[in-house]
This record gives C-alpha cells, sequence and structure tokens, in this order.
C-alpha cells in the first residue's frame, strides 16, 4: 500500500487543473486585494496617536470586512467532513452493462475527490459520535462529473424525501436548549423514530460498530439506492455500487470512542491526513451488484426501497475497479467545506430509478449549494470544476468568474451560428432512461415498503457474537439516556419485532418490561385520511438466515500498516528489545510511537538518544492499536512509578487490544491488569515479533471480552 514513489505520476488531471488556483505563502509579497503594497497591518489610521479611529481607513475595512464574512453556512447534516484527492482505476470493463466511458475504458486514470462525514454533528464536532458516515465520491470523468453520494451503510432511516425533515430535526440537538450535541441518545431521535417502524433497520446499524470505525480508512461505502446501468443499446439493468475498503472494516469499542473523544476529537481526520501524508495511501475496491431488468420483482423486498439491502448472498458484489486517495487538500475551507456533491449529478450510462428517497434528492441537494455557497454559479469554485469544459446560455448570477463573449445568450440562435450547439445522441449527449409510466398520479407508499422488521432481523441473526453484545450495549446506553419512559417502552416494543432476546437484553438494562402490547398502531407515518391498517408493518419473514457479508467478523484481517504501536519507555530501556520490534513491525508499514515520562529525548541502555513521539500526559491510551513493553530495569522501575502508565495498559487490555514485552517488561506487565492473563493469545511476553504482528493484525481479541469488563478502567 505505501506508494511513496508514484505520487508524482499519480497527480491527476484535476490536480493539475487546480494548480491555476493554487498559490504560495513563501516568496509572496503583501498585498490589498486591489494590488496595493502593504507597509503595516498591524496599526489603524488615527487621529494622533491617542485619538479615534479615522473611516478612511480603507486597509482596515478591507482586512475587518472580509474577516466579518469568512463563514459560510455550515451543511445542515454532514457538517463535520474530512476530503481527500485521488483516483479511480477500472479493470474490467462493463459495456453490457453500461456505456459509461468511467466503466469502459480501462486504460483511464479518473480523477476523484471524497469527502467523508459524521452526520448529525455541527462542524466542531467530535469525530468519534455514534453516527453514520458520509461517503460521497465526485469522479471528474471524461463525459463531465459524477457524484455517488452515499454513506458507510448499506440502508436508509426512511423511505420517502417527505420525512427527511422530520428525521434531522429529530437527531439534531433538541430545539430549546440545544443539547445534546452530535448524538443520538436523547428522547427526540427515539420518539420519532419509535413512530416510524421504516426506521429500525438503519437504526440497529447505528447500534453497531460500523457506526465507530475505526478509521474512515477501515469502512464500506454504499451507494444505498438502486441506481440504472444503461449500456449502448439502450438495455436497462438495476445496480448498487459498493466501496470495499482494501484494509477491511474494523471499529472501535464505545468506551474508546467516548475516551478519544477527550483525547483527540479529530482523531479520523487526523488519521486520514496522516495516512495519506506518510504514503500510505488508502484503498478502496469498487463494486457492483446488477440485477437485470426481468428480475425487478423477483425478490422479497422492493429494489426501489432504499431501507433494504440486497444480501451479497443473494446478489454477489462484482469488484471491477479500486480507487487510491493520495493527496491532502491544499486548503480545508476552498476544497473540503466548498466542494459541493450532488446526486444529480450523472453521466451518460448511469440513470436514475423511482426509489422515492432518490428522487427527493436530486431536488435538495442543488437547492442547499445554493443557500450554502450562495451562488448558481458554485460550479465555477476550482473543486467543483468539471475537468471538461462547457458551456450554455447560463448567465451572470452572484460571483460569475467567467467572462462568455458575445451577444447571444440563448438558443435557438442564428447570430451565434446556433452555438454552444447542441450534441447528437451518438456524440456522446445525455438521454433519460425511456422508462414506460401509467400510473395515476397519487400521494401514497407502495404496499411492497411494508416489510420493516425481516431485515433488522437478518442483520442481527448475520452478526457475530460480540458484535450483538455492542448492539444490546449500544440500545441500552442509548435508550438508557431518554428521560420518557413511554418512548422507552415503544423502542423496545419495537425491537422485540426484530428480536425477542435482544429485546429483553436492553430491557433487563434499562429496568423496564418489554411490553406486549402498545397504545397507538406502531407506525404513525402515514396521512390524516390514510387507512391505518394499511400501513402497518408486516410480520417478520425469514427468506436468508445469515448474510455473512453483513458482520465484521468475517473482514480482511491482512495488514497492519498504519496501526499506531505505543511503545512505553524510559531512560535505560533496552535497545535490542525495541530494535527488535521496530524493524519488525515498521517494514509491515505500522507506526512506532516512544511514549516516554517526558518530551525531547530519552536514552536507551547503549546510551544513544532516542526522540520521543509524546510525553505521557499528552496522550491516551484509546488513540493506540498497541502496546509494546521493551525491556530495561532502570525503564521499567521508572514507569510503574508512574500510574498513567498502568492505566494506558489496563485500557489497552480492556479494549481488547494486542499487548507486549520483552524482558523487564514482563515485570511491568505484572503491576497491570493483565497479570493473571498472561496466556491471552494477544499477550506476548518474550515471543516473536511475528506473533506480536499476528496479534495486531487480527485487530482485536474479542475472546477476551469477558475478563475485559472487569478492568476498572
Ligand atoms: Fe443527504 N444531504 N439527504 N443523504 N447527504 C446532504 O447536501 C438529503 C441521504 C449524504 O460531503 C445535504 O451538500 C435529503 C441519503 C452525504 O458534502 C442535503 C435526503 C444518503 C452528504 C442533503 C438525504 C445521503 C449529504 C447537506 C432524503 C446516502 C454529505 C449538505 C431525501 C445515500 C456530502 C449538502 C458532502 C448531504 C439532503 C438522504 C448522503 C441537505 C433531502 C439516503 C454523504 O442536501
Amino acid at each position: 500500500m505505501k506508494n511513496k514513489n508514484s505520487k508524482k505520476e499519480n497527480i491527476s488531471q484535476k490536480v493539475e487543473q487546480l494548480k491555476d488556483d493554487t498559490w504560495k505563502v513563501e516568496g509572496s509579497t503583501m498585498k490589498t486585494n486591489q494590488g496595493l503594497k502593504i507597509n503595516d497591518t498591524n496599526t489603524s489610521l488615527k487621529s494622533g496617536e491617542r485619538g479615534a479611529t479615522l473611516l478612511e481607513d480603507f486597509l482596515l475595512r478591507e482586512k475587518i470586512t472580509h474577516f466579518d464574512h469568512e463563514r459560510i453556512p455550515e451543511r445542515i447534516v454532514h457538517a463535520r467532513g474530512s476530503g481527500a484527492h485521488g483516483y479511480f482505476e477500472l479493470f474490467e470493463a462493463i459495456p453490457q452493462y453500461t456505456k459509461a466511458g468511467i466503466f469502459n475504458d480501462t486504460s483511464r486514470k479518473t480523477p476523484v475527490f471524497v469527502r467523508f462525514s459524521t452526520v448529525g454533528g455541527s462542524k466542531g464536532s467530535t469525530d468519534l459520535a455514534r453516527d453514520v458516515r458520509g461517503f460521497a465520491t465526485k469522479f471528474y470523468t471524461e463525459e463531465g462529473t459524477w457524484d455517488l453520494v452515499g454513506n458507510n451503510m448499506p440502508i436508509f432511516f426512511i423511505q420517502d424525501a417527505m420525512k427527511f425533515p422530520d428525521l434531522v430535526h429529530s437527531v439534531k440537538p433538541e430545539p430549546n436548549n440545544e443539547i445534546p450535541q452530535a448524538a443520538s441518545a436523547h428522547d427526540t431521535f427515539y420518539d420519532f423514530v419509535s413512530h416510524a417502524t421504516e426506521t429500525l433497520h438503519n437504526q440497529i446499524w447505528l447500534m453497531s460498530d460500523r457506526a465507530i470505525p475505526r478509521s474512515f480508512r477501515m469502512m464500506e461505502g454504499f451507494g444505498i439506492h438502486t441506481f440504472r446501468f444503461i449500456n449502448e443499446e439502450g438495455e436497462s439493468h438495476f445496480v448498487r455500487f459498493h466501496w470495499k475498503p482494501v484494509l477491511g472494516v474494523h471499529s472501535v469499542t464505545w468506551d474508546e470512542a467516548v475516551k478519544i473523544s477527550g483525547a483527540d476529537s479529530d482523531f479520523h481526520r487526523r488519521d486520514l491526513w496522516e495516512a495519506i501524508d506518510a504514503g500510505y495511501f488508502p484503498e478502496w475496491e469498487f463494486g457492483v451488484q446488477i440485477i437485470p431488468e426481468a428480475d425487478e420483482h423477483k425478490y422479497e423486498f422492493d429494489l426501489l426501497d432504499p431501507t433494504k439491502l440486497i444480501p451479497e448472498e443473494m446478489v454477489p458484489v462484482k469488484v471491477i475497479g479500486k480507487m487510491t486517495l493520495n493527496k491532502n487538500p491544499d486548503n480545508f475551507f476552498a476544497e473540503t467545506e466548498q466542494v459541493a456533491f450532488l446526486p444529480g449529478h450523472i453521466v451518460p450510462g448511469i440513470d436514475f430509478t423511482n426509489d422515492p428517497l432518490l428522487q427527493g434528492r436530486l431536488f435538495s441537494y442543488r437547492d442547499t449549494q445554493l443557500s450554502r455557497l450562495g451562488s448558481p454559479n458554485f460550479h465555477q469554485i476550482p473543486i467543483n470544476r468539471p475537468v471538461v469544459k462547457g458551456h450554455n446560455n447560463q448567465r451572470d448570477g452572484h460571483m460569475q468568474m467567467e467572462i462568455p463573449q458575445g451577444q447571444t445568450a440563448y438558443f435557438p440562435n442564428s447570430i451565434s451560428g446556433g452555438c454552444p450547439h447542441l450534441s447528437k445522441m451518438a456524440e456522446g449527449a445525455f438521454g433519460s432512461y425511456e422508462e414506460r409510466i401509467d400510473a395515476k398520479k397519487v400521494r401514497t407508499r407502495s404496499e411492497s415498503f411494508s416489510d420493516h422488521f425481516s431485515q433488522p432481523a437478518l442483520f442481527y441473526r448475520s452478526l457475530s457474537e460480540w458484535e450483538q453484545e455492542h448492539v444490546v450495549a449500544a440500545y441500552t446506553f442509548e435508550l438508557g439516556k431518554c428521560k420518557l419512559d413511554h418512548i422507552k417502552e415503544r423502542m423496545l416494543y419495537m425491537i422485540n419485532q426484530i428480536d425477542n432476546d435482544l429485546a429483553l437484553k436492553v430491557s433487563k438494562g434499562l429496568g423496564i418490561k418489554v411490553p406486549k402490547k402498545i397504545k397507538e398502531p406502531v407506525n404513525q407515518a402515514i396521512g390524516a385520511d390514510a387507512d391505518v391498517s394499511k400501513h402497518q408493518p408486516i410480520a417478520k419473514k425469514n427468506y436468508l438466515d445469515k448474510s455473512p457479508a453483513l458482520s465484521q467478523a468475517n473482514t480482511k484481517f491482512v495488514s497492519i500498516a498504519t496501526r499506531q504501536i505505543a511503545v512505553l519507555a524510559a531512560d535505560g530501556f533496552s535497545m535490542k528489545d525495541l530494535s527488535k520490534i521496530k524493524s519488525a513491525l515498521e517494514k509491515e508499514g505500522a507506526m512506532i510511537k516512544i511514549v516516554a515520562p517526558h518530551g525531547g529525548t530519552i536514552t536507551c541502555d547503549e546510551k544513544m538518544k532516542h526522540k520521543v513521539d509524546a510525553a505521557i500526559m499528552t496522550t491516551e491510551s484509546v488513540l493506540f492499536d498497541a502496546v509494546y513493553i521493551p525491556g530495561g530495569k532502570k525503564s521499567v522501575k521508572t514507569l510503574a512509578e508512574n500510574v498513567k502508565y498502568i492505566k494506558f495498559v489496563n485500557e489497552a487490555f480492556k479494549h481488547c487490544k494486542a499487548i507486549a514485552a520483552d524482558n523487564e517488561g514482563e515485570e511491568f506487565l505484572n503491576k497491570t491488569f493483565v497479570s493473571g492473563h498472561m496466556d491471552d493469545k494477544a499477550v506476548i511476553v518474550n515471543g516473536k515479533a511475528s506473533e506480536f504482528k499476528k496479534a495486531i493484525q487480527q485487530h482485536r481479541n474479542w475472546d477476551r471480552r469477558e475478563v475485559a469488563e472487569r478492568v476498572p478502567a
């Protein structure tokens, strides 16, 4: 994965284009926005040394006015995000399904810009909120820009765009006191979702480890909706899009998430930035699930329903390409903040379906950019500009950056020779799929959208034991934070529709019985005149016992690249021990960090000085994937005298991480909770570096979890 040397050759067409708008601070002269050289930027113009400031001071006014307007509205959802540039490569052309250039030409490297995000929190909120993650990709293709604006979960909360504002209002901080920030654990969210049974599927994903990823680089991505592929013959296939991280799908525990939020609320942002900066470029395989038109009604669920996934065991994911992120943005605001994703940005060969959530999104995203970026010319902002130049008769508006010449701005015209002229379909023009529609105009929902319990149950059944325990703990925590008992009861009733065992376990934690009945109909997400009985969810079905692809226990455990290894050491540590581990793990791409009693340097037993990466009081165990304690009598004595080192190891043990120690390092372990558990398979004492590597690669030793729970940290 380390790819430093090829950094240059992978600079994309988009990055090249951005160079025209990029400038360096180094070597530049300070001037006003009108180009006047500035002599003093610290003092305003006054009437006398102690006198009033003069209105005349245009230098002061220009500086302050710009500052006053430096903020734009944050995104109403997905406000907190991190972006990176990269490229997409196609391994296998699929002309039988689509005519899209990006899926036909294996020699292309299509530039991309990706923005990862949390959903509910404000721009400055923690990265480790229990939340869905946004995974939005802008493909700058030769036929125009395609935006795949997805999430890290394959389904969404609601089936109809009309309910989106209600969903978002319920999860955002409550309107009277603006509490809580970046958290779903409050009454209004569970009040809403307990009245809208369609939300249960995404809700149970939100309770799973997927909602607290270890890294953006270790998350899957999904386009969610069913889209269409259109081939040269004009034939259509249904398609769902998937991103699969090369590093596998890994998460932190909730206890870590809470602590990381305090120790480093930029944890995911920093992780992405540092990995790219170090030349460890994150990669995702790109896959498609293809369904022939003829199979539209073959499944137990409706393909147009965005609360349903298509199990990979029923329709396999065909991997056809790979995305690599290889460049950090130069400027957060200019690129990551101003990038505007629109699900409506598609290219010939890709088209929409009638998924009612997707249809609503096609309206929302352009609209929101108008208030966020303030102008219909937002496509001219460098990060949003396509790599193919385009012209039309749209003119003027706030911040028009281009100078269209000529007398005409209409079509048809004769004065400009009919230009900008139209393209023939054979020349690659976009045309919508000619779907046959013969229907009444109605405000209702299809009965085929009424199965709200089968897939949450399938998801829960498919999880490993430890994942199920995390779901129980998450529901217990979240509902425990709610104040109103009737909301908890409704939720228990809903959870019971998914799985009785799950409901009983959560009910125990809440100290509330699972109700057999509730007063109102369970699904109130219907119109006042609607026939209530018609809109109730149907009973749970079981059309697939388990979908192993849904469990993180079945992900890849192949690499330790970019894993953060804390070396607990002080003056006198054994150089030989550290060298053994360091060379073996660094060779595999792990990041070895010396955590010492103080900053600066420490001296090993061979009298050499070593740079300290973090002083113990500036860091926390939760920021690392594994811990190593080298030998060295003096070093180990110093560690043992500092209770924060004991806590450091205890926490790593609590979070089921790999721990290794050599020689006197073992004595230190004996002072921690690890003593008495030296036979744990992820505790390696005086072992081989390869054993430690294997344990780190496994991400966590979940077999330890019962003991780990007893660690008082
Ligand atoms: Fe979004 N969503 N969304 N959403 N969404 C926005 O657009 C909206 C939905 C997603 O990094 C907003 O530019 C509606 C599903 C991502 O810039 C806004 C509905 C999925 C991002 C908006 C949905 C998403 C957004 C806010 C229901 C996964 C961040 C700022 C009909 C497939 C993109 C903005 C970025 C952002 C509306 C549902 C993903 C308000 C109305 C389903 C990743 O337009």
